[in-house]
Order: C-alpha cells, then sequence, then structure tokens
C-alpha cells in the first residue's frame, strides 16, 4: 500500500483551524444550555465533562476525515503516545483546556491543537471561545492572534516581569511548588494564575505575560509552545532533560517553562534554585 503524501503545513492548519472552531461551538453551546455533566477522573480534582468527550469526538473526527491515517496523542480517548506513533503524523489534542474554569463558569478556556511530523510540532491553534481570542502558528511562518502578527515581549528584568503558574489537582505535592512560587514573588513583579496552561503560553507568544512555567500535559502546550517559539518566545524545562526522555521536546510538558528571550535563563535558574 503506498505511502500517503505528508500534508502542507497549510493543509494542516486549515483543518486544525476547522477543528478547533467546531470543538468551540460544542462548548459554547453546552455552557449556554448548561448541558453537561461532571465526573472525576484519577481524583476527585481531576474533572471531566461530558463536553470534553463530545468535544475531543468531533476534533478527531474532523481530523480524521482529511487525513485517515494519522495518530493522536489527546487527553480523554488516546492519552498514551507509543514511538510508532511518532513516526507519523500525529495530532496532539486537548479538547478543553481548563476544565475546572469551563465548569465554574469561567472565561480562561481553550481548545488545543497542534499536529506533530517526526515529534516535531508544525502547526499549532489555541482557540479561546469565551475570550474571542484564536492563536495560531505554522512552524517558520510567524504567530498570530485573530490574525495579526503576536511578538513576545522585549522585557529583561524578572523585577519587570509577569509571571504565570499553576499547579497539579489536589493538594499533595505543593509543597515544593510554593517554595518556587514563593521566590518567583520575591523576586518579580507579580503572579498571574488563570487556568488554563494553553492560554497562558500564548499570553507568553503575545507579551500580555513575561514567562510562565509548570509541570503539565503535552496536549497542554504542545500547540502553544510552537505559538509562542514562532513568536520570538523561548520554551524549555526547568531541569536537564534526560537523555533518553520518553517524549520529544515539544511535546515534553513535565517542568516547562516559556518566556521572552530576555529573561528566560533567569527566570529558569530562579525556578531550578527554589525546588
Ligand atoms: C489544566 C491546565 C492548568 C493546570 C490545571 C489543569 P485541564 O488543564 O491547563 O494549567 O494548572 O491543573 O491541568 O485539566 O483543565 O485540561
Amino acid at each position: 500500500m503506498s505511502t500517503p503524501p505528508i500534508p502542507t503545513r497549510t493543509e494542516l492548519l486549515e483543518t486544525a483551524l476547522a477543528a478547533a472552531h467546531r470543538a468551540a461551538d460544542i462548548i459554547v453551546a453546552a455552557r449556554r444550555d448548561r448541558a453537561f455533566t461532571v465526573s472525576a477522573k484519577n481524583s476527585a480534582d481531576n474533572l471531566v465533562t461530558t463536553t470534553d468527550i463530545a468535544a475531543e469526538q468531533a476534533i478527531c473526527a474532523t481530523i480524521r476525515a482529511r487525513f485517515p491515517h494519522h495518530r493522536f496523542l489527546a487527553e480523554e480517548s488516546a492519552p498514551t503516545v507509543t514511538p510508532a506513533d511518532l513516526h507519523e503524523p500525529l495530532w496532539i489534542v486537548d479538547p478543553i483546556d481548563g476544565t475546572t474554569n469551563f465548569i465554574y463558569g469561567q472565561t480562561h478556556v481553550a481548545v488545543s491543537i497542534a499536529c506533530a511530523l517526526a515529534g516535531e510540532v508544525q502547526v499549532g491553534v489555541v482557540h479561546a471561545p469565551f475570550l474571542s481570542d484564536t492563536y495560531a502558528a505554522v512552524r517558520g511562518g510567524g504567530a498570530t492572534r485573530n490574525g495579526h502578527p503576536i511578538h513576545a515581549a522585549a522585557t529583561t528584568a524578572l523585577d519587570h516581569s509577569l509571571i504565570a503558574t499553576g499547579f497539579p489537582y489536589g493538594t499533595g505535592g505543593r509543597a515544593p511548588l510554593v517554595r518556587r512560587l514563593g521566590a518567583v514573588l520575591e523576586r518579580c513583579r507579580d503572579v498571574r494564575r488563570f487556568g488554563a496552561a494553553a492560554i497562558d503560553v500564548c499570553m507568553v507568544a503575545a507579551g500580555t505575560l513575561d514567562g510562565y512555567y509548570e509541570d503539565v500535559h503535552p496536549w497542554d502546550i504542545a500547540a502553544g509552545g510552537l505559538i509562542a517559539r514562532e513568536a520570538g518566545a523561548v520554551t524549555g524545562h526547568i531541569h536537564p532533560r534526560p537523555e533518553r526522555a520518553p517524549l520529544p521536546s515539544d511535546l515534553d510538558g513535565t517542568n516547562f517553562i516559556v518566556a521572552a528571550p530576555g529573561i528566560f535563563n533567569d527566570l529558569r535558574g530562579l525556578l531550578a534554585g527554589a525546588f
């Protein structure tokens, strides 16, 4: 059987945008009609709704209709990836980033969709329907917010930097993170905690945040990470990645950090020393 052609980045971006908007229609309608139920995943605080499931199904169906042989790393239906998956076009999907915010009726809620080839993200879309924001990027093609070019902040001093972060579900294991948070509060302008990693990362891309760090999943940062890099921000990890890390860097949310180039190294040093 012949190998299907590799789609162009434009074709991948068009598909990601169509899938994101289809999911957003489901999310907005569910919020409007209060038509969803909530359940807990592996802990009482790690919530998922019927809308997460429906949105992810719509996203994957939209992509499969155009690219039936592509693979998925999706928060609700395909949360693990094999080495074989990384050799095929791989879609990294978070149907609702900010699920807790969605349940509480808050606005920081986003659909995050990325596509990677050989483990390198080629296109990324983060669509926040309640904020009327769509962030997008194509590898090598720059980053946009609602179609307008965006650029990371020019800040070069931590004490003039606004930093976002987040915390894992449940209270266990938060003590070291409190130490990190304390170090940031002692050294930086201030901290924000919006509750949706994908949007946090895109705000660094747009220069409305100077930096963000958190230990998250691939689907939280795959799309936003490309958008941030294409906007001139620097992405990386607080600690050196192991040589045989299970995931490629673009998909690795472990101790993830993104920041304006002028403060990236200082912020990473501050966080690494505070743990
Ligand atoms: C959320 C992240 C957020 C983090 C939350 C949660 P979800 O993702 O976007 O940054 O602090 O604990 O992981 O679960 O809402 O898709």
